[in-house]
């Protein structure tokens, strides 16, 4: 049952952490290397700003098969037919952004511990991230890390799609994978990565070997 997260990598981007780069050119890479699910978050930019980017991605991720992902801003998701929007504990309730979005639309939720796993599936989220497996600076209001414990809680005991989010590197996938996870999300990793297309292939492998 992992069918809205159908694939191995969820990637993100964040322009503060691409080494100079736009995160457009960011997502070209990742999409060059065959991404197939991709989150727009961008914490200190301008809606405005936003939009247009959203609305080149758009066009991006249709190209290249895609689902596409904002983070945050339901109205920016709608305005550019985003496939989904991804909300955090303290954003609008899942069952509101619903009522915006439609039954057609894909919503993710943040969840960090086994209530707020179960509350998501009460409310109807398409798929939960799961983390922060390990520490990472990426996300400012983070709670303390999950550790393998909620990972292995969601795999043991929920169909729900998830992704593992949260510190996950190169040298650590596999252990997460190890430990159940389908679907992992790295930020730092990939958009930092000097070689982006190789980073992306050099997980695959990791992944997939481990299975
Ligand atoms: N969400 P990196 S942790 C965006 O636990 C985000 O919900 C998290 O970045 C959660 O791969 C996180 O660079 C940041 O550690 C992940």
């Amino acid at each position: 049952m992992q069918a809205v997260l159908n694939t191995d990598i969820y990637a993100l981007t964040d322009e503060g952490l691409s080494a100079g780069r736009s995160t457009i050119a960011v997502a070209e890479a990742m999409l060059m290397a065959g991404i197939k699910v991709l989150q727009y978050r961008e914490k200190d930019k301008k809606a405005g700003a936003m939009l247009a980017e959203c609305i080149e991605l758009r066009r991006m991720t249709r190209d290249a098969g895609c689902t596409f992902i904002v983070n945050d801003h339901v109205d920016i998701a709608m305005l550019v037919d985003a496939d989904g929007v991804h909300v955090g504990q303290e954003d609008l309730p899942v069952e509101d952004v619903r009522r915006l979005v439609g039954p057609d639309k894909i919503i993710g939720l943040s969840t960090h511990s086994p209530e707020q796993c179960r509350d998501a599936i009460v409310r109807g989220a398409d798929y939960i991230g799961v983390g922060p497996i390990f520490a990472t600076r990426t996300k400012k209001d983070v709670c303390a890390p999950v550790g393998y414990e909620y990972l292995e809680y969601v795999v043991k005991n929920h169909d729900i799609p998830h992704v593992a989010i949260g510190g996950i590197k190169l040298h650590n996938v596999a252990d997460v994978v190890r430990h159940g996870a389908r679907c992992c999300a790295l930020v730092s990793e990939i958009v930092g990565a000097d070689d982006i297309g190789a980073m992306v292939h050099r997980l695959r492998r990791t992944m997939a070997e481990t299975r």
